[in-house]
């Protein structure tokens, strides 16, 4: 069996139970082939020189963990200039808050390239290479152009934007060009794959060859949708551990006379935040039943503040809660609890599970693990009711949730005070449903199914 060699912006060590549901189930096949995990090691050189940085192997049992520093200038530029300040707000369609004037994609470019030299030097000749998200959309361009003959796939995490979006990224034909290096290229939906058809069809007068294989800039592509799941067992195992047992019964007592809803995520502009707190503040009006009564608990954990973009938006979404709790909270009861840090991952089933409703209203999302965990946690007996955008991947799978459009702020209020209403029957047919998908589409479906195709493809 040829070795697997995994390779993402971060690496996670699959041993520990902190790693999440994709660190485990790319550890299973890691473990499996005795594989390689490839990535950055979250180290910034102060001093370093730009395209250098040392390589850090460790080994996690039979998995070998290689990782490289980046410098100051690297990590500004590749990782929040480019990465995160162009390609990651223009695949979230939001153009008005990308950054394309910094120079960003030399750094970008060097530091995919800096990865290329080093994992070159650990690969094995029948390697099979998996190479994740955004940051690395050239690295298999720069390891061909190194000599490398491997089968490698790519697979994109978050959306590809409609082709005049993608378009407006002054590398566009560079970085889609970079996509047809790969053997395989896999999105979250079908909707992608659809945007990626449009775009290279239009752009690159690309043929189609059928069953999703594209010719174009002088090379062959096979692309695929491949909707990410996650670990159920795993999850229902850590729901029923000691402490989110313990946080079930600690929120249950303290909220035992409310109706909680739930909302946990990274503090993300994709997230939709700022539009799901109008929808609440528009349901405590709307349906003043709901005063007193219902209360919201808003996870945003810290991510990318070193960003200004984020800063802003923690700034709003204070101000946002301070005016919603100041007009309609009451001596003894605030409407929203908006909590700006990071939840033990062992705890976060209770959260769950507590909920009666979770709100899970991105205004664009490759997928939303978040939507899945929710439904993994809840008593089949007596389960919560899942709000969910349309607009995240989640949407095409997850068709018995109540879906929702983020950007309609009365809609989203309407199916709220649906799902605090909803009775025994309805919210027990619908969760039996969304958990048979999520069981039948978990994490190792989505792996499995974008390995045997990769092994099944040989690109051009
Ligand atoms: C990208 C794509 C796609 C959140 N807050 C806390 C916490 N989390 C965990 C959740 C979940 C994960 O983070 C978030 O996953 P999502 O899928 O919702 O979103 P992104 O981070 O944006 O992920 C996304 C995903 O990649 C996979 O392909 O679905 O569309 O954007 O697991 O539980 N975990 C802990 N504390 C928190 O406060 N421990």
């Amino acid at each position: 069996m040829s070795r697997l060699v995994v390779v993402s912006n971060r690496v996670a060590d699959p041993r520990k139970a902190t790693a999440g549901g994709l660190a485990v189930a790319l550890g299973e096949a890691l473990k499996a082939t005795g594989g390689l995990w490839f990535g950055w090691s979250g180290s910034i050189v102060e001093g370093g020189a730009p395209g250098e940085g040392e390589l850090h192997v460790q080994h996690a049992g039979s998995v070998t963990l290689a990782t490289v520093d980046l410098s100051v200038e690297d990590h500004a530029g590749y990782y929040l200039g480019y990465s995160n300040g162009v390609l990651w707000p223009v695949f979230h369609y939001r153009l008005d808050l990308a950054r394309f004037d910094g120079g960003h994609i030399n750094a970008y470019r060097r530091v995919n390239q800096l990865f290329a030299r080093k994992l070159m030097t650990l690969l094995k000749p029948d390697d099979i290479i998996w190479v994740h998200d955004y940051h690395l959309i050239p690295l298999a361009a720069e390891l061909r152009a190194l000599g490398s003959t491997h089968r490698i796939g790519f697979f994109l995490h978050i959306p590809l934007p409609p082709q005049l979006l993608l378009a407006a990224i002054p590398q566009h034909e560079w970085l889609m060009r970079a996509l047809f290096s790969y053997d395989l290229v896999g999105f979250q939906s079908e909707v992608d794959l659809l945007h990626f058809s449009h775009y290279v069809h239009a752009e690159a007068s690309a043929e189609s060859l059928g069953q999703n294989r594209f010719r174009a800039f002088d090379r062959t592509v096979q692309a695929g949708a491949f909707p990410i799941g996650i670990d159920v067992d795993e999850f229902a195992a850590l729901t029923h551990g000691k402490e989110a047992s313990d946080m079930y019964e600690r929120m249950k007592e303290e909220y035992s006379r409310r109706k909680l809803l739930l909302g946990v995520e990274r503090l993300d502009y994709s997230k939709g935040l700022p539009q799901r707190l109008r929808a609440f503040q528009t349901l405590l009006k709307k349906y003043p039943e709901n005063l007193r009564s219902a209360t919201l608990i808003q996870i945003a954990s810290p991510s990318r503040e070193d960003m200004g973009t984020y800063t802003d938006l923690l700034q709003e979404l204070e101000s946002l809660c301070g005016a919603i709790n100041g007009n309609f909270g009451e001596l003894d009861w605030m409407p929203i609890r908006f909590i700006h840090r990071n939840v033990a991952r062992r705890r976060l089933p209770g959260l769950y599970r507590v909920a009666r409703v979770a709100l899970v209203t991105p205004l664009r999302d490759g997928m939303n693990l978040v939507a899945k965990e929710f439904i993994a946690a809840q008593d089949p007996a007596d389960p919560g009711v899942l709000v969910l955008s349309r607009f995240a991947g989640a949407a095409d799978q997850l068709k018995e949730a109540l879906l929702v459009n983020p950007y309609d702020t009365d809609g989203t209020a309407d199916a709220i005070q649906r799902a605090l209403n909803m009775s025994l029957e309805e919210r027990q047919s619908r969760h039996q449903k969304l958990l048979k998908t999520i069981r039948e589409q978990d994490v190792h479906w989505w792996r499995q199914t974008f390995l045997k195709t990769l092994a099944e493809t040989r690109s051009a």
